[in-house]
């Protein structure tokens, strides 16, 4: 059987904000992921329209597309192009569980949730010829899962091609975000076994890898064994994890002596109110700078996100925002407008008070203002927004913010980090037209290495003179 596999690009593939070096990181894992499960005849293609030009002149037999809010569109064009064809097309993903109906007007079967589970059910069915219309996941495990088909990744074009998900979901209920939605009718937070898990790390080559599960250190038994399994295996790592998970117990310094070298942090936002609508209690009256002293202690860099737009918020927040940033020397931060997605709690609540002011799913990118505000106007909003990364990246504010650690190594390390994600994008560009964007992760793996803390502090070295 011919399988091809698409991630459509995200719609700012075409907008001035496009940055080519942001989607050329991380590889399509879930469709590799998927890809496990077709047999060794079937002839697969899997195409990622971040990193290369789509070939929709072929004739596969069996059309698999992963559909994201901000690619639905496009992805949708790609179903209708290859059904017209006769191609059996499936659509699953994010927004697929959100929208079923939605999708379904494009999809000859639709899957909601993870699809460890249901994908092999299809493929069972299809084989038969007797697929359903719908496939939902009940069972959620990642036990006896087959090898995910990281041969069909070209991964010379990537930047990051080690991505890797250990766990699936998360233990919290933020009411802005996927999880609930996705996971619905199931579990929601599960974990591979941990032999498991170090094989699949096992078989990545080179040092680098980049944790995309939502929570790494969700699950506090399977964390401490997985770091446990990973000392010794000369290892230099990036996840995401809370406050509260940095802040209790010793699980962070065993991530550290694991390899864990830079983590993306939700704080989101400093308003208690803020925090208790968004049910967002792991955050609650938890104090942020000592977590952020805790990670610099163990020479861990910080990825902070922040959303702009919640209710309690008034125009001071951006500014408040960015100079706590940088006092307390976050390396990059991810900064978002507020955005409803469809299934989530904050969607619902929203839609009931006739807040939502636009369903142009392009626009849900945490970009625009999609609701109706409260505090700030949307103008407000999306000026703030813009002022917060501009303010953020600057020169000034990278150099004072490097300029907060105590090591002469870490503050290096976050100059260079922060410089070259954000301030040399000809260069980025270059790499990526040459193909030569792989040849940079030896860089990255050097400025991941770990800060020694024995090292002499360097309290007196002053800042440099500033550029602008
Ligand atoms: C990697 C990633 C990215 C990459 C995506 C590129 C890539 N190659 O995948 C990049 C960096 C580009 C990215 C960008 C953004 N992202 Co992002 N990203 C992720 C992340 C961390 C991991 C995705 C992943 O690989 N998961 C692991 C694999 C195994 O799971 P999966 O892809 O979901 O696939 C499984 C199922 O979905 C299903 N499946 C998927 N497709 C299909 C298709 C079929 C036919 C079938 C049967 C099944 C199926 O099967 C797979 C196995 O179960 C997720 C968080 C997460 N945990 O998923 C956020 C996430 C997807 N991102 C999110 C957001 C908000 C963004 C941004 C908007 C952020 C921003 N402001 O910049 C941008 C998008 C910009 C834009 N213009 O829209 C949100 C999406 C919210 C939503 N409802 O859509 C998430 C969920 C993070 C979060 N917690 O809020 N992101
Ligand atoms: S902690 Fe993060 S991943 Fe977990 S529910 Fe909240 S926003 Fe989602």
């Amino acid at each position: 059987m011919k399988v091809k596999m698409i991630l459509p690009a995200l719609t700012e593939a075409e907008s001035p904000f496009w940055r080519p070096i942001k989607y050329s990181l991380f590889p399509p894992l879930g469709l590799a992921t998927l890809a496990a499960y077709l047999s060794p005849d079937d002839e697969i293609d899997l195409q990622d329209q971040h990193i290369e030009k789509l070939n929709l002149d072929d004739e596969p037999d069996l059309v698999v597309i992963q559909v994201y809010i901000t690619n639905a569109y496009r992805a949708y064009r790609i179903a209708d192009h290859y059904r017209d064809k006769g191609a059996y097309v499936i659509l699953g993903g994010l927004h697929v569980t959100a929208l079923p109906d939605e999708a379904a007007l494009h999809a000859n079967s639709i899957f909601l949730g993870p699809a460890e589970e249901s994908f092999p059910r299809f493929l069972k069915d299809f084989r038969n010829k007797t697929p359903q219309k719908i496939y939902r996941s009940s069972i959620r495990t990642l036990q006896n899962m087959p090898v995910v088909r990281r041969d069909l990744i070209k991964r010379h074009k990537y930047l990051v091609p080690n991505s890797i998900v250990v766990t699936r979901g998360c233990p919290h209920h933020c009411d802005f975000c996927y999880k609930d939605a996705f996971y619905e009718g199931g579990k929601s937070f599960y974990t591979q076994l941990v032999d498991d898990a170090l094989a699949e790390i096992d078989r990545l080559p080179g040092r680098h890898l980049y944790f995309l599960d939502d929570h790494l250190l969700g699950n506090k038994k399977f964390a401490s064994e997985l770091f446990e399994g990973m000392r010794g295996m000369n290892r230099v790592f990036q996840g995401a994890a809370t406050i509260a998970s940095i802040l209790d117990g010793n699980l962070i310094e065993k991530a550290a002596e694991a390899g864990l070298r830079s983590v993306f942090v939700g704080f989101e936002t400093f308003s208690p109110e803020n925090l208790k609508m968004s049910h967002k209690k792991q955050n609650l009256a938890r104090d942020y700078s000592e977590a952020v002293k805790r990670l610099h202690s163990l020479g861990i860099m910080i990825n902070g996100s922040f959303v702009f737009g919640l209710d309690h918020d008034n125009k001071d927040v951006f500014k408040r925002t960015v100079d706590w940033g940088v006092q307390n020397a976050i390396t990059t931060s991810t900064f978002h407008i507020l955005t409803p997605y469809p299934g989530t709690r904050l969607f619902s609540d929203m839609e009931q008070a006739r807040r939502i002011t636009s369903r142009n799913w392009d626009l849900y990118d945490t970009r625009h203002v999609v609701y109706r505000t409260t505090n700030l106007s949307t103008r407000e909003l999306e000026e703030g927004y813009n002022w917060a990364y501009n303010e953020f990246y600057s020169w000034s504010n990278i150099f004072e913010a490097s300029w907060k650690h105590d090591l002469i190594k870490h503050k290096l390390k976050h100059l260079f980090y922060t410089g070259g994600w954000k301030k040399f994008e000809p260069l980025w560009n270059f790499l990526i037209k040459t193909g030569g964007l792989n040849h940079m992760l030896p860089l990255l793996e050097s400025i991941l290495s770990k800060v020694n803390l024995n090292e002499r502090r360097e309290m007196t070295v002053s800042q440099p003179a500033i550029i602008q």
